[in-house]
């Protein structure tokens, strides 16, 4: 039976929220060692008293069957959050970077296939031959790999800074694919965070579906063609942003990421954001800009920050970096990620004032 044949009733003819999808949604099977090793890296840093920010990245899938072929995919090639968490670390956070598999990853992603193919570095030199007596040449036949970066200054930088992360240890990866898995892995590292009272940030730059098909509806086997257009009923993927607030995280500084195609719905929609949900930042992104410019959307310092009990005033800052600078190898990243370490510095020391 095709998702579009299913006559059966909608469960969801309220939409889900948080509490309703959790009870009716399955986890994904890997959540628990995946919890497990999230806690081992947060008490690390705890340890240590390092900041940590949790980076989402990558667009999520919304698979249409059980056994899946077909899949609705959302737009995110991970770059930004790569970028991003690569400046985190140089800022001294440590970070989990939990983004969709096999999307772009720090450091690894100055060097992705499509960029910078690695094995265009390298070449394949004879192998120098060995003459043991008048009539015996040993022939090692295995020619030798030699490495010929193009730019081999920003291949040793990228290295050592990549080895220093790792030596350190302040760098954990956590993957998912569906919508699915992303909401289970972000409540459960958010509640694992919550350790960090206000040292943990959240850059919730991950491209998100609004929109899933709950498992009841789901066909189990590949949807049949050849019985017309296929039609598709979803049902709205529950806001997040409120339950990490009230009750996953209430300590953390969360800030999301607002994508538009329409420059002029930007900051509208992040101050409709920020008030129904009441985290910290929220940064608007024009799809074709996103590289040179965005812009930050947060409370202003005049407001009480209790949403509902006033009506909050909000301030806009622009960052912007010229297209010039940007193809010569700066990025934006680099200045959003000062930015928020100076606000995030700020909102931990104002809990004492
Ligand atoms: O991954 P990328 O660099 O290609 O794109 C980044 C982005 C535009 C997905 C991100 O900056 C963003 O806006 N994320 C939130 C998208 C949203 O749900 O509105």
């Amino acid at each position: 039976m095709s998702a579009a044949q299913d006559s059966s009733p909608s469960t969801s003819e309220q939409p889900f929220s948080a509490e309703s999808y959790f009870a009716t949604q399955p986890p994904p099977p890997t959540l628990d060692a995946d919890v497990r090793n999230v806690r081992s890296f947060v008490s690390q840093q705890v340890a240590v008293g390092r900041k940590v920010v949790l980076v989402t990245s990558g667009g999520t899938t919304v698979p249409l069957e059980l056994n899946v072929v077909r899949f609705l995919d959302n737009f995110s090639a991970g770059t930004r959050g790569a970028t991003s968490a690569e400046y985190f670390l140089r800022a001294g956070y440590a970070v989990i970077f939990m983004h969709r598999q096999h999307s772009l990853q720090p450091f690894s992603r100055h060097y992705s296939h499509s960029t910078n193919p690695f094995l265009d570095f390298l070449e394949l030199e004879d192998a120098p031959q060995e003459q043991t007596d008048e009539r015996t040449v040993i022939d090692h036949a295995r020619p030798i790999i030699t490495v010929h970066p193009s730019d081999p200054e920003h291949l040793r930088s990228v290295l050592s800074a990549y080895k220093a992360v790792q030596k350190a240890g302040t760098l954990h990866s956590v993957t998912f694919v569906t919508v699915n898995e992303y909401l289970w892995l972000l409540r459960a590292v958010s509640k694992e965070l919550h350790l960090l009272g206000r040292n943990a940030m959240y850059y919730l730059a991950a491209a998100v579906s609004d929109f899933f098909l709950p498992r009841e509806k789901m066909s189990e086997h590949k949807i049949q063609s050849g019985k017309g257009s296929l039609i598709l009923e979803m049902d709205q993927v529950p806001k997040t942003l409120k339950p990490m607030v009230d009750e996953w995280t209430p300590e953390g500084f969360i800030v999301s990421f607002k994508l538009e195609t329409d420059t002029t719905l930007l900051v509208p929609k992040a101050r409709a954001s920020l008030e129904r949900y009441g985290h910290q930042v929220v940064i608007g992104n024009e799809l074709h800009r996103r590289k040179f410019e965005v812009v930050f959307v947060s409370r202003s310092s005049s407001s009480s920050g209790i949403v509902g009990y006033d009506k909050p005033g909000f301030e806009e800052t622009w960052l912007r970096i010229d297209e010039k600078a940007s193809a010569g190898g700066k990025e934006i990243e680099e200045d959003i990620i000062n930015e928020l370490v100076t606000r995030h510095l700020s909102w931990i020391k104002s809990v004492n004032t």
